[in-house]
């Protein structure tokens, strides 16, 4: 009988058994369980031979190599099968025995999964894993929430596995997040951001391609300059390297081989659902979800190319360094709107749900290890040290000054796309919300007259509290 195990884990597909194999390597005994066995088989003579594995062929077995208390990880399909193996295993563990999923699981689950696992008198454990394939093998950005008393029997292990930032490299970007399922929320919003970085410079190089004509070679210089400044991100990175592949077949660029045809599995579609029944204005992930839609009508748009009319211009070439600036600095206002969103909506459901957000800290998870890994979120976590309470980035003198330098060029971005019939619906709501955001009167005024015309909604005025209703029909101006 080998050493029980420090750590289990269940579902050995691309993300569990990387994350196995990380553990391990930190020096902690895995062991392993997946629902078709031969996977468990393959990795103990493959990948992890010669190391501390113990591979099991069932859930009892799992349980019974464990040491206590147990912790184990389900790394399958976000869904009903984690319900189902939370039903296999409950029978099978002891008091204080600790339940992680690890999927991308929606928040809602993860709350009600809490309460029902430690109504058995378990602990159980829902955390962000951001960084694909590769974050999981060698260092991913975690967010765990759930039971809090289950967060010191895990911390050692989750912040040895985790990706690792700061001058000496020896910050762990894993930090408590809250209770129930405050880690899945938190990895959903980056998951959104996510969306609205890649869709905003999707756009940038739509625009420097399109109207500007820069081809891959120049694009590849474009990007790698933006890098070395306020936009240096790993998304700005491998950006820049996609434009140096070629095709192995046609010798041409592979980025202008690809179908313009997005997919995507769903989490951006639950930040902004979330964000309309939060009542928050999430605009930017919201576009880029549309815009993924749209790019999916593909036949739509070859049809509509042909038949509906409107300006295909190009730009002045004259003026390209002049305006690959300005896409540069529309692209970093545009960027801040994005994250300033995507707070705001923590903080409003952090206040619905009662969950003790700390928002710098979380900024200072997704330095390392994730897909929005990026330098300035450095200056979010200042920001929030600043003013714990901060309402909106926005007011944060470092992103408030950002984005007024940047705002002219902006502005003559989001009018040239417009001029030469050119979509970047990211750029222009991310404007729209910055100056919805400035405008103390919006027309709503009228739009609750109307709603107080048409439904007796009532309305509120501007000199005295209280609701009132007027009888419009009875008031308004004849005909004539
Ligand atoms: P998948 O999401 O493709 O799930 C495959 C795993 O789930 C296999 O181990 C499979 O077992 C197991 N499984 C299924 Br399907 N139904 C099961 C059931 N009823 N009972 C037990 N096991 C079951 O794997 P993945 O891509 O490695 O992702 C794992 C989780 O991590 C997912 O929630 C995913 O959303 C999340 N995630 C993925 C990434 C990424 O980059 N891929 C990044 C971050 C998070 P089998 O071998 O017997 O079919």
């Amino acid at each position: 009988m080998p050493d029980l195990a420090d750590f289990g884990l269940i579902g050995l597909a691309v993300m569990g058994e990387n994350l196995a194999l990380n553990v391990e390597s930190r020096g902690f005994r895995v062991a392993v369980f997946n629902r078709t066995t031969e996977k468990v088989d393959a990795l103990l003579v493959g990948r992890a031979a010669g190391k501390k594995f113990i591979g099991c062929h069932s859930l009892p077995e799992l349980v019974g190599s464990l040491s206590s208390p147990r912790k184990i990880m389900l790394m399958v399909k976000a869904g009903p099968a984690v319900d189902e193996l939370i039903e296999q295993l409950l029978p099978l563990l002891a008091p204080g025995d600790i339940l992680i999923d690890g999927g991308n699981t929606h928040f809602a689950d993860t709350e009600r999964r809490t309460k029902y696992v430690e109504s058995k008198g378990l602990l159980y454990i829902g955390t962000g894993v951001s960084g694909g394939e590769e974050g999981a093998l060698k260092g991913p950005s975690l967010m765990p929430g759930g039971s809090p008393a289950a967060w010191p029997h895990v911390e050692k292990i989750f912040k040895a596995i985790a990706a690792k930032v700061g001058p000496k490299g020896d910050i762990p970007c894993c930090e408590w997040v809250g209770p129930r399922g405050a880690g899945h929320y938190v990895k959903m919003i980056h998951n959104g951001i996510e969306y609205g970085d890649m869709q905003l410079i999707c756009e940038a190089y739509f625009l420097l391609h399109r109207c500007l004509g820069l081809t891959s070679d120049a694009l590849y210089e474009v990007f790698d300059n933006w890098n070395q400044g306020e936009l240096d991100s790993y998304l700005i990175e491998i950006t820049r390297d996609i434009f140096s592949v070629k095709d192995d077949q046609s010798g041409d660029f592979l980025v202008d081989r690809i179908l313009d045809r997005a997919g995507a599995k769903g989490t951006g579609k639950w930040m902004s659902q979330l964000a309309l029944d939060l009542g928050v204005p999430s605009t930017l992930v919201t576009e880029a979800v549309y815009a993924r839609s749209m790019s999916a009508m593909k036949d739509e748009r070859v049809k509509a190319s042909k038949l509906l009319a409107g300006p295909r211009g190009a730009l002045d070439k004259g003026d390209r360094h002049k305006f690959i600036e300005q896409v540069r600095q529309a692209l970093y206002a545009s960027k801040i709107c994005s994250y300033a969103q995507g707070f705001v909506q923590m903080r409003h459901a952090a206040e619905e749900m009662q969950w003790p957000l700390d928002y710098g800290r979380i900024a200072l998870l997704w330095r390392g290890g994730c897909i929005i890994r990026a330098r300035f979120l450095e200056r979010i976590k200042e920001a929030f040290d600043a003013n714990p309470k901060l309402e909106n980035l926005l007011f944060a003198p470092y992103f408030k000054d950002a984005v007024e330098r940047a705002q002219p060029a902006w502005r003559r971005v989001v009018l040239a796309a417009v001029d030469l019939g050119r979509p970047v619906p990211a750029f222009t709501t991310a404007l729209t919300y910055y100056d919805s955001l400035r405008e103390a009167r919006l027309p709503h005024n009228l739009l609750q007259a109307q709603r107080d015309y048409f439904g007796a909604h009532e309305y509120e005025r501007t000199d005295k509290p209280g609701r009132f209703h007027t009888d419009w029909l009875r008031k308004r101006r004849g005909p004539g």
